[in-house]
């Protein structure tokens, strides 16, 4: 299945509506029924007002305008050209943090696979010790990809499981640790301090670590992820964004959103459950999937 399939509830709920809508030609009220099918497409207000400025102006100097094309150059815009990650350190540390089943877990254990079939070792570290559960789950993927996994016991402090989790990994010369944490809301002051502190324990295990922190988002939440993502880089440095579920929801033009609000490299995306369905993010291939030019 290509990106366009997995994309296609995203790719109906934009631009198959789109095209209906212009087909009938260009006055005020086909400008109006875009409005609304941007807005239930989840890009959010101001987004919406760009990119119906960038149609009128279009529009007036060219009645024959594709909206396609303005669409697809006003959405491109939005993902600049970031460094690619390349990790300068032995081991290189990520923590993964995120609201609660947003998918850090799944996330971490094909993020891990990817480093694995690269020819790199990487530890997974279970830094979540609020569940038994999560740390039988993180060794459960560890034994199906044949990872290794520094487990931890229900109630253990996470931060002295990430102190060990990264001295471990350095003793064992791995190439990356990565530490999945608990599930949180930004609202849950104890838990966001908890994870301040895993940051700086991390520092104290290594100098210069993390070397990266990715936050992980639930793309069927849509926009309402922005708040909480802004609340999260409050009590931790986030680097990088996933966003997963974007197979199960029409909302991924909430992706276009949180690039333009939030300004962290979107690294990969999650569009399905099977173990190849985390996919590095290339924005130019998912403004094609969801509003490119019909096959
Ligand atoms: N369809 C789909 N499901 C996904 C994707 N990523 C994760 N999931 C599912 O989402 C559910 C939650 O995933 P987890 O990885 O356990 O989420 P988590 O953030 O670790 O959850 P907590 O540790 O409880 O906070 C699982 O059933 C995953 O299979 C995705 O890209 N697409
Ligand atoms: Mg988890």
């Amino acid at each position: 299945m290509n990106l366009r399939e997995k994309l296609k509830k995203s790719r109906n709920a934009l631009s198959e509506k789109l095209g209906m809508v212009f087909v009938k030609g260009i006055d005020e009220d086909t400008m109006e029924l875009a409005e609304e099918i941007l807005l239930a497409g989840d890009i959010g207000w101001e987004l919406t007002e760009l990119v119906l400025g960038q149609f009128r102006k279009e529009f007036k100097l060219n009645r024959d305008s594709s909206w396609r094309a303005v669409l697809v150059n006003t959405l491109e815009e939005l993902f600049p050209e970031h460094k690619p990650w390349i990790p300068v350190a032995k081991p290189a540390v990520t923590i993964v943090v995120g609201v609660n089943g947003a998918g850090k877990t799944t996330t971490i254990a094909r993020l891990s696979q990817r480093i694995a079939v690269n020819g790199e070792t990487v530890l997974m570290a279970c830094a979540d010790t609020y569940r038994a559960a999560a740390s039988e789950q993180l060794a459960l993927w560890g034994q199906r990809l044949n990872i290794p996994v520094h487990t931890s016991v229900e109630g253990a402090d996470p931060g002295g499981v990430t102190f060990d989790a990264v001295r471990r990994a350095q003793a064992k010369q791995f190439d990356h640790v990565i530490i999945d944490t608990a599930g949180r809301l930004p609202t849950q002051k104890g838990l966001m301090d908890e994870l301040s502190k895993v940051y700086r324990v991390a520092g104290k295990a290594m100098e210069g670590a993390p070397h990266r922190v990715l936050l992980v988002l639930d793309g069927t939440v849509g926009q309402n992820a922005l708040p909480q993502a802004q609340q999260f880089t409050k009590f931790i440095p986030v680097t990088d964004l996933v966003i997963t579920k974007l197979d199960g929801t029409a909302k991924g033009g909430s992706v276009f959103a949180m690039a333009r609000e939030l300004n962290l490299p979107i690294r990969y995306i999650g569009v399905g459950e099977g173990a190849g369905d985390l996919v590095p993010f290339d924005g130019r291939a998912f403004v094609e999937a969801i509003v490119g030019e019909d096959d």
